[in-house]
């Protein structure tokens, strides 16, 4: 590589660096994304701000290349690594915060889904807000979360699903709780991409949550609602 080829990452400007930093996510160089991260952090930036604006931002192009044919499993296997070496950095920043015990929530992506990237988000940003978090990883069958919910004792199941033909088992789920009973014991929030909020109402889940943000917000209100209940 020539000299005028390196391009060296401290030495770009704000806009410059997240610009490079989509660049080297489509690319899956996970390093680069490492020391870009830990720019941004030293410059001020707060882990929020790195995790939306550079690394969310820069998987939603990789995303739009993927369904549209351009990048393959492979390369996006890649992308996911390096978005992964970035969270790895701002994971501990995000949850120490030091804010009050707020709940325990159980979390996993459901059976036959293997993506966990937005699912760790909204784990790291819960544990941010001073939720206790149970991740459950991916390819969970309903016996798992009823397995996590009898140990765990959770105040809230979060499920998560990225494709259309995994979504519906969140309605198997949710059945199995009204089965047995116990469907009112926990507050349901779901997400993933293909969801929106008519689907997590036909399904019977208490809320969809559209990203980690919302999800927290969403948890907190609930937890709120249940201490007034349980002061009431
Ligand atoms: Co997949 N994939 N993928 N993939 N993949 C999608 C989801 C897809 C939309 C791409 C596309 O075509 N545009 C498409 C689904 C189409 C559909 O169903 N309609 C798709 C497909 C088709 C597939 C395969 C079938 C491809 C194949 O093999 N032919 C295959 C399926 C494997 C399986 O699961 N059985 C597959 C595989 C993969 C990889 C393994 C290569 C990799 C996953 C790596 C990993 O996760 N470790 C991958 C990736 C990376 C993607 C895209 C590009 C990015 C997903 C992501 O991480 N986004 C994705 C395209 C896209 O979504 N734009 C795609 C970033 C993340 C931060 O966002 O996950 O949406 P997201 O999470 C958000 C919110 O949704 C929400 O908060 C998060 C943070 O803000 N949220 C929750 C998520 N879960 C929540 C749970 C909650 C609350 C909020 O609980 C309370």
């Amino acid at each position: 590589m020539s000299e005028e080829d390196d391009i060296i990452l401290s030495e770009l400007d704000d806009e410059e660096l997240v610009q490079q930093m989509m660049d080297d996510l489509y690319d899956g160089l996970k390093e680069e994304i490492e020391e870009g991260v830990n720019i941004l952090l030293e410059r001020g930036w707060t882990p929020y701000d790195v995790l939306t604006k550079a690394l969310v931002a820069g998987m939603t192009i990789v995303g739009h290349d993927f369904r549209d044919g351009i990048l393959f499993v492979p390369e996006v296997l890649l992308a996911a690594n390096a978005m992964k070496g970035g969270m790895a950095i701002l994971k501990p920043l995000l949850a120490e915060t030091g804010a009050p015990r707020m709940g325990k929530m159980v979390i996993g992506t459901v059976k036959g889904d293997i993506h966990d990237i937005g699912k760790n988000l909204v784990s790291m940003m819960m544990e941010g807000a001073g939720f206790e978090v149970v991740d459950l990883g991916i390819n969970n069958a309903v016996e798992a979360y009823l397995e996590a919910l009898d140990s765990e004792k959770p105040d809230i199941l979060g499920m998560s699903a990225l494709l259309t033909t995994t979504m519906p088992y969140m309605k198997v789920v949710i059945d199995t709780l009204k089965e047995k009973g116990i469907r009112d014991d926990y507050v349901v929030l779901v997400g993933g991409a293909p969801l929106n909020e008519e689907f997590g109402r036909a399904i019977g889940a208490d809320a969809y949550c559209r990203d980690a943000a919302v999800a927290v917000e969403t948890a907190k209100d609930f937890m709120s609602r249940r201490h007034n209940q349980m002061n009431g």
